[in-house]
């Protein structure tokens, strides 16, 4: 071989080094341009698809939908390169390899260790069983202020995310918690406002000696709001991480002002945010079943969870109050004084015009119109340490009449 030659085939080598250099480093940083920093600036936000994922659910109650995901599914890496159509099709949870399911309530593996020293040498481990926590008792009043300044997502999850464990839950360390909540909140566009209610309900929950988890459901643009469809979807996939005992449906907007206000579920639904600042802590009618309400499992499974008919503002929560009513359920609310609630401001929204027709048809669709109807993907997902973000896209539309 010449030494032309040589030297040629040196550069060659030279080049094919550097052109792998380069793509480690653009791998390297391609791998840190993940969702959470969209939401931390609380502006424009680029949308990754979950590793080229989809969990899709054609809604069946019980077995809580069929799953579709790739077998390459770390939590949080995304890569919004890889094409839809790649995923396989299998029965495994998508959080199985995660370590969402070691975080969650259903470890409930307390116990009190302590270390004895004897002889200054050997050690002995005695382990003792928690006590069931008890519910507060507050008999005075007990206000909850919140703190409604604007914080960013990334101050709030570095300040809140060390008390809690990652996807936004929590369970008392010196007791074993009576109720397992998940706290389902339908959203879209307003991360000011999920910036201010994660600053605030952890604060508030944390001291109730229940068991929880934020479930954020944000709908993909394209269709118009629909909240009943996101309230069913977030019940859904709660239930594929534990079989939760409570369901609260939370508007974003809302912040509890005090203390006595319990979240938990008894024996009937219970509507909770009966007196609103906006509305002078009137209750505006007594069906109400908006804003914030809490179900159990149940009550849920027994009137097939919400409508999905409703797209747009209005009448979902009166379509819900229906159901209860047909399934012999009543609402229950704690007085005026305690279910008491500041609403963060905002647009009014545009109300669906249909509103009032879907309600009246309402009653005959429920064993058909639900849960078991419910069709959407999960283009994301990622456990932040305050939430549990899900964004999904209905694979349902509007009925044209
Ligand atoms: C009723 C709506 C409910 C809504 C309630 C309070 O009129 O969905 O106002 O809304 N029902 C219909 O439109 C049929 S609020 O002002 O709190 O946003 O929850």
């Amino acid at each position: 071989m010449t030494s032309k030659k040589i030297t040629l085939l040196r550069y060659l080598f030279a080049c094919v080094c550097m052109l792998l250099a380069l793509n480690l480093l653009i791998d390297y940083f391609a791998d840190k341009s993940d969702v959470s920093s969209s939401f931390s600036r609380l502006s424009l936000r680029k949308v990754y698809r979950y590793n080229g994922t989809v969990l899709s659910s054609t809604g069946n109650a019980s077995s809580s939908g069929s799953i579709s995901h790739s077998n390459n599914n770390t939590n949080n890496n995304i890569n919004n390169s890889l094409a839809l159509n790649s995923a396989s099709t299998t029965n495994v949870s998508p959080f199985a390899n995660s370590s969402n399911l070691q975080q969650q309530p259903q470890l409930e593996l307390h116990s009190n260790n302590s270390l004895n020293q004897v002889n200054g040498s050997k050690e002995t481990i005695t382990t003792e069983p928690l006590p069931l926590c008890q519910d507060p008792v507050i008999e005075e009043s007990s206000p909850f202020v919140p703190n409604i300044t604007l914080e960013s997502l990334d101050v709030i999850n570095d300040q809140l995310g060390p008390l809690l464990e990652p996807g936004g839950a929590f369970k008392p360390k010196d007791c074993i918690a009576r109720h397992h909540v998940a706290i389902v909140v339908p959203f879209r566009d307003r991360y000011a406002h999920l910036s201010i209610f994660l600053r605030n309900i952890h604060k508030f929950l944390m001291q109730q000696r229940i068991a929880y988890r934020i479930f954020i459901i944000e709908q993909t643009n394209g269709k118009p709001f629909n909240r009943a469809a996101l309230m069913n979807i977030g019940f859904l996939e709660a239930m594929k991480l534990y079989k939760w005992d409570c369901f609260i449906f939370h508007d974003v907007d809302l912040l509890p002002l005090d203390n006595r206000n319990l979240y938990n579920c008894p024996r009937q639904p219970r509507h909770m945010s009966v007196a609103i600042d906006k509305f002078n802590y009137k209750l505006p009618y007594r069906t109400i079943f908006g804003g914030v309400s809490a179900m159990t499992r149940e009550h849920f499974l027994t009137v097939n969870g919400f409508s999905n008919s409703y797209f747009g503002w209005g009448g979902e929560d009166d379509d819900m109050s229906n159901r209860l009513r047909n399934a012999n359920l009543f609402i229950a609310r704690y007085p005026i004084n305690i279910a008491r609630y500041t609403m963060l401001k905002h647009q009014k929204e545009k109300a669906n015009p249909k509103r009032y027709e879907n309600l009246v048809n309402g009653i005959n669709k429920i064993g058909n119109d639900g849960l078991n109807s419910i069709k959407y993907d999960i283009y994301s997902y990622k456990s932040y340490p305050t939430f549990s973000w899900y964004y999904a896209e209905l694979k349902i539309s509007e009925q044209k009449s």
